[in-house]
C-alpha cells in the first residue's frame, strides 16, 4: 500500500522545496476596527533578504493640496518621485533622521527622485501647507505591503522559511510584538493587532489661496 502511495506523493514533495506562499494578514486595533494604511512587514528570521534586482521606484503625488498616498512602504534604496500635480507649488520637506531632504518650492515634477538609502521611518511635510503630511516606511525586506481601508494586506511570493511578521503605522501607540511563522507552499492567514490611531484628514486653512 505505502509503495503505491509513493508515485504520488513524490511530485508535491519536489514542488515544497522551492515553494513559496502567500501571507494574507488582516490589521485592526484592539477595539476590532480594520486599519487602514498599516504596513505589514515579514522579515527573514536567518540570513539577509534579497535586494531587489533593479532600484525600485514609487511616487508619492501632490494633489488636491494633500501627498496621495497618505503612507509608502519602500525597501531600502528606493527612488520616490515627487510629482506636483496640483496648479499651485509645494514645497516638500523632511527633517526625519533616515532622509533629511527638502525639494524646494516648484510645480510639474521635479529633475530628481528621492533615493531612501536607509531604514527608518521618515515623515514628509510642506512648507506651505501645514495640513500636508505623508510617511515613508523604509524596509530592509522585500516582502511587505500595504493594508487598504479594509486593514487587509498580502504579500504574495514568500519563499519558504521562518520569518517575523509585524505591522506598523504612522499613527501607533508603541511598536507590535512580532509574530513568528513558518512559511511552507499554503497561504499563510492571521490577523495582527496595532494599537494605533486612524488618520483624520487635517483641514485645509486657505488663508491666501492665490499666494503660491
Ligand atoms: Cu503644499
Amino acid at each position: 500500500m505505502r509503495r503505491a502511495l509513493l508515485p504520488l506523493l513524490l511530485p508535491a514533495a519536489l514542488a515544497g522545496t522551492a515553494c513559496a506562499a502567500t501571507v494574507e494578514v488582516l490589521v485592526q486595533t484592539p477595539a476590532g476596527t480594520p486599519l487602514a494604511d498599516a504596513a505589514v512587514l515579514v522579515e527573514p528570521l536567518a540570513g539577509t533578504p534579497p535586494r531587489p534586482r533593479t532600484r525600485g521606484h514609487a511616487a508619492i503625488e501632490q494633489r488636491g493640496r494633500e501627498f496621495i498616498p497618505w503612507m509608502t512602504v519602500v525597501q531600502t534604496g528606493t527612488s520616490v518621485d515627487f510629482p506636483n500635480n496640483d496648479t499651485i507649488r509645494h514645497h516638500v520637506y523632511s527633517f526625519s533622521e533616515p532622509k533629511r531632504f527638502e525639494i524646494k518650492l516648484y510645480a510639474g515634477k521635479p529633475g530628481q527622485p528621492v533615493v531612501f538609502d536607509r531604514p527608518g521611518q521618515v515623515d514628509i511635510g510642506c512648507n506651505i501647507h501645514d495640513w500636508m503630511e505623508a510617511h515613508v516606511l523604509v524596509v530592509d525586506t522585500p516582502y511587505f505591503a500595504r493594508a487598504g481601508a479594509d486593514g487587509r494586506a498580502a504579500i504574495a511570493n514568500v519563499p519558504a522559511g521562518r520569518y517575523r511578521v509585524r505591522p506598523w503605522h504612522p499613527l501607533q501607540k508603541a511598536g507590535a510584538v512580532p509574530d513568528e511563522i513558518e512559511i511552507g507552499d499554503a497561504p499563510v492567514r492571521m490577523t495582527l493587532v496595532l494599537d494605533a490611531r486612524a488618520r483624520q484628514p487635517k483641514p485645509h486653512t486657505e488663508d491666501d489661496p492665490d499666494r503660491y
